[in-house]
């Protein structure tokens, strides 16, 4: 008997046959694993991915990979494209990690949020650039312990927002917005989207995945949720809904997860049981997702599906607000 979740008319996100797209063994030097990636279409067509690689040493640096169709055929910087800078930027001693990037209209520029590993713990920094050869790196936006940004691709009533996801010493972790009017000073610091408690797949530790998805009915917000299990933890997707006007108001959010580790590539690697999406392309119809995920953080992996589709389902499968406490 077929296993419910197996079922492909349930799934909105459909695995790409030739998945993993892309292992270290595609890499034009020696790593240990490529996984994490930011992804962008270009205004050639092509398609970037900003991938995240551990080599051997166990720090990850940030490598771009590009292809016509967004799945054959990548031509890969032959070495690293971002490196952690520890001279000029200390907050990088242990690698630069998880890029999500957005296109910025009003900057004329791509916006890059990742992970810096401090010695303090994991940070959040912000790149800026417009070919992804040269970068104009901002620094550490927020301290440790801090993950999981993206920039909002335009300003909200004037100021630049940020999603991310502090860690404090006791969990829960929960996803939040900040604001600046310059990138570079932030407040008005606040909870948009709690983890759950209890028995649920989104219970205490939650993060934001790719970039945030403009929608006519709302921001669609596609998150992680970490269930911790004695076996290790599991790494599983999410809907949320945000005010487009409000991207601090959560309209509605999914009670189930939509993807979660089931492959033999997504259940088996470095860390078996994550599926890790930082970036997508729309396609030309304005609504096909291609969704760059690590797997396993080991690989890079495709899923495709429709933002129309996913909304569809939200609405069927979500309760209003933010509803974290129950
Ligand atoms: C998270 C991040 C990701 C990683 C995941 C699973 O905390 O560090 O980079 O893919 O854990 O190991």
């Amino acid at each position: 008997m077929q296993h419910a979740r197996e079922d492909p008319r349930r799934r909105l996100l459909k695995r790409h046959n030739d998945n993993p797209l892309l292992t270290a063994y595609d890499w034009p030097y020696f790593v240990n694993t490529v996984f994490n990636t930011g992804a962008v279409q270009l205004p050639s067509g092509e398609t970037l991915l900003l991938v995240r690689v551990e080599d051997c040493s166990g720090l990850s640096h940030l490598c771009a990979a590009r292809s016509k169709d967004g799945v054959t055929d990548w031509k890969i910087d032959p070495e690293p494209t971002l490196s952690p800078d520890p001279e000029h930027h200390p907050e990088e001693l242990w690698g630069i990690e998880d890029p999500r990037v957005v296109w910025v209209d009003e900057l004329d520029m791509f916006a890059i949020t990742y992970t810096c590993y401090s010695q303090r713990g994991p940070g959040m920094s912000l790149a800026l650039t417009k070919d992804f050869k040269t970068f104009d790196r901002r620094g550490i936006l927020f301290p440790p312990e801090d993950k999981d940004a993206a920039l909002l691709p335009k300003r909200i009533d004037g100021r630049w927002a940020v999603i991310h996801r502090p860690l404090p010493a006791h969990q829960p972790a929960h996803i939040w917005i900040s604001y600046s009017p310059d990138l570079r000073h932030w407040g008005d610091h606040k909870i948009i989207l709690h983890a759950r408690n209890g028995a649920w797949w989104d219970a205490n530790k939650i993060g934001l995945s790719p970039p945030l998805i403009e929608t006519p009915e709302g921001w669609l917000m596609l998150y992680h949720g970490v269930r911790m299990t004695p076996a290790g933890c599991i790494y599983r997707l999410g809907l949320a809904l945000m005010d487009l006007e409000d991207p601090s108001r959560c309209i509605r959010r999914c009670t189930k997860w939509i993807m979660g580790p089931e492959a033999e590539y997504e259940r088996t690697g470095d860390v078996g049981g994550v599926v890790f999406p930082c970036g997508y392309t729309i396609g030309d119809d304005g609504d096909t997702m291609h969704l760059y995920y690590g797997a396993a953080d080991t690989s890079i992996a495709l899923a495709t599906g429709s933002v129309r589709e996913m909304l569809a389902w939200l609405e069927e499968n979500s309760t209003p607000g933010d509803s974290a406490a129950e």
